[in-house]
């Protein structure tokens, strides 16, 4: 059976990047198994539904790297149909209710995180955010709403500007935003009261893996003693760190960074364009979660209880192996 058209223009929607932003891919991912198994209409063997499922599963998780909220989330609904058992109404049931749970689950710690966080945040204070995160702008938006914040800077975020994306979205919301480029970052920090940022992936030493600057950000936060905060739901914390898997790195198209008339005029010029980097649990002061307020040293902590489970089958093959070891075979 062919994979559905609309799950086809999710997994595009995520690899283009029209579906951006950790949470967001990670509900887009959810929201695709549940689409792929509503329309399921192929032979009636529960085998032939697992199977199906696994070659939609191994689609989405092969549109973009970096974000483990992807991978977490096709592994959470894969394994609610893994471990159902019956005819084929019965697996099917099971994708669904896992994945609307998933995205359910995933608005709520949104919400808690804007909650939390905006404890955190100091009376009349300056914050300083990069990239579009959906999590840090919930902190930056109910902590502005209790009176806390005066002024935001929002970095523009070259090379696909998602920066505006956010001073956009924090107008909207009524706070006052000023937009600067990239490079003026350690020139403002002295104003600066709080450095919030999303992630993601978090590695189990705490390090933290976002758009990439955010490193430069957090360098600069460090030298002028403010305070970095990175706002961020459980599901991106990576569980293949805990036995030492390295977090990928994704490298997108140069012409993201200079248009290819530039690149055909200099040919000899290499052009980079990595698209996260990742900062060192040294220059984090907390990471925000749904359920609370840690700091970054205590990631392995969140990671062995929330996907403690999950160990045995890394160890047997890596990450995106988890469940669809029999697809992936056949599929080569
Ligand atoms: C987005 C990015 C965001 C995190 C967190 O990168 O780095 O900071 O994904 O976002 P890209 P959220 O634009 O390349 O996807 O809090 O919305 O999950």
């Amino acid at each position: 059976m062919k994979i559905p058209e609309k799950v086809l223009e999710i997994a595009d929607g995520i690899k283009t990047m029209k579906i951006r932003g950790a949470g967001k891919i990670a509900r887009a991912a959810a929201e695709a198994l549940k689409i792929a198994a509503e329309k399921y209409d192929g032979p009636r063997e529960p085998e032939a539904f697992r199977k199906y499922m696994g070659r939609v599963a191994n689609l989405i998780l092969s549109t973009r790297p970096t974000a483990v909220s992807l991978p977490n989330a096709v592994i959470y609904v894969m394994y609610h149909l893994d471990k159902a058992s019956g005819d084929i109404n019965v697996l099917r049931e099971a994708v669904i209710r896992a994945a609307e749970k998933f995205i359910n689950e995933s608005l709520q710690a949104v919400k808690r995180i804007g909650e939390i966080g905006a404890k955190r945040i100091k009376d009349n204070s300056i914050v300083l955010t990069h990239c579009h995160s959906t999590a840090a702008a919930s902190v930056i938006i109910n902590a502005y709403k209790m009176g806390k914040i005066i002024k935001v800077y929002s970095t523009e975020t070259r090379p696909f500007y998602q920066g505006r994306i956010t001073t956009k979205y924090l107008l909207e919301a009524g706070v006052p935003v000023v937009q600067i480029p990239d490079s003026a970052v350690r020139y403002i920090m002295h104003e600066v009261d709080h450095v919030v940022v999303g992630a993601d992936t978090i590695a189990s030493n705490g390090a933290v893996i976002n758009k990439v600057g955010t490193s430069q950000v957090a360098l600069a936060a460090h030298e002028a003693r403010v305070r970095v905060f990175v706002a961020a739901e459980t599901y991106k914390f990576s569980p293949a760190t805990l036995i030492g898997e390295l977090v990928p790195i994704e490298f997108r198209d140069p012409t993201e960074v200079v248009p290819l008339e530039w690149i055909n005029q200099h040919k000899n010029v290499e052009v980079l364009n990595p698209s996260f980097d990742v900062t060192p649990p040294e220059y984090i002061d907390a990471i925000i979660t749904e359920q609370g307020v840690i700091p970054p040293q205590a990631a392995i902590l969140v990671l062995l209880e929330r996907f403690g489970w999950a160990l045995e089958k890394i160890k047997q093959g890596g990450i995106g192996k988890i469940i669809f070891e029999e697809t992936l075979e056949e599929e080569q």
